[in-house]
């Protein structure tokens, strides 16, 4: 049986696979695709993965991708530890937070890190380079976010849009905690915990965890039980580089006030005063 993982240090969906991988004490194979170098459009990944982007798990003869299919596929497979709940209820409380990752925590992240910092990359090219480069995009709305940032930075609309989505998801996880619960689908950690710490943790090393999280202590309480499993250090943590820690602090600082003010904006609407 041979597990292989293309994947990218620094990168959210891989983070979470790898938390899989750790969990459930799997030995794999990695493939390292530098997302900066543009290896993720090379003809013989994008075989593998024509979206163009990481992770992609290969088990034996069988291709895999999408990061929350990955991760329910690695759990199905290889039986234990379960890291979904026994119960259809549980089950269906553990999907949503990995919809709510794909459909809105994911776009979110990866705006802010580009207002942030991945900007400053894109900016640094010709317009030829970033023609070739935007055009090498195969997914069109992602085409669309990078070329909006690289227009309007912090201020394109899909900054505001991420900003809603994660006050969304902390409204809602608040809410579950508070109801007494210390993990958010059954009485144990779960796929749940392990498709949303990659997110929390991005927002965190880019010093902006806190304008949500602040005033919501049982969120840190919880983000911090993740934060010390072996599998978080291991496949999170040591995976960032050194001067990444200090891009990634530096770079969302700059956007933080201006993150504040577009979720205190939102607070201030009716749908953002509605507590779901
Ligand atoms: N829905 C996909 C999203 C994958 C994705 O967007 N991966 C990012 C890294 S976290 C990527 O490869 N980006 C490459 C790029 O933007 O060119 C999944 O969950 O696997």
């Amino acid at each position: 049986m041979q597990l292989t993982l293309h994947h990218f240090n620094n990168s959210v969906c891989s983070e979470k696979v790898r938390m899989v991988l750790n969990e459930k004490s799997l030995s794999w194979e990695s493939r390292e695709v530098d997302l900066f170098r543009g290896e993720q459009f090379k003809p013989d990944y994008l075989k593998l993965n024509p979206k163009a982007v990481v992770p992609t798990l290969v088990h034996d003869d069988k291709v895999l991708t999408e990061s929350t299919l990955i991760a329910e596929y690695l759990d199905e497979a290889f039986s234990q530890p379960r890291l979904s709940p026994e119960a259809p209820w549980d089950r269906a409380q553990m999907r949503l937070y990995s919809k709510m990752c794909d459909e809105g925590l994911h776009q979110g992240v990866a705006v802010l890190s580009y207002a942030a910092m991945f900007m400053d990359r894109l900016r640094a090219m010709t317009p030829e380079q970033l023609r070739v480069h935007l055009d090498k995009i195969v997914d069109l709305e992602r085409r669309d976010r990078q070329t909006s940032i690289y227009q309007s930075g912090v201020e394109a609309p899909h900054v505001y849009r991420g900003v809603v989505a994660f006050e969304k998801a902390f409204q809602k996880i608040n809410k579950v905690l508070a109801g007494g619960r210390s993990w958010l689908a059954g009485d144990r950690f779960s796929l749940a915990e392990i498709n949303l710490a990659p997110y929390f943790a991005r927002l965190e090393y880019m010093n902006l965890l806190d304008v949500w999280t602040g005033d919501r202590p049982l969120v840190t309480q919880w983000f911090a039980r993740i934060k010390d499993r072996p599998s978080f250090r291991t496949e999170v943590v040591s995976w960032i580089r050194e001067a990444e820690w200090a891009e990634m602090r530096t770079a969302g600082t700059r956007i933080k006030s201006r993150v504040a003010e577009f979720r205190e904006n939102y607070l201030a609407t009716d749908s953002g005063a509605q507590i779901y």
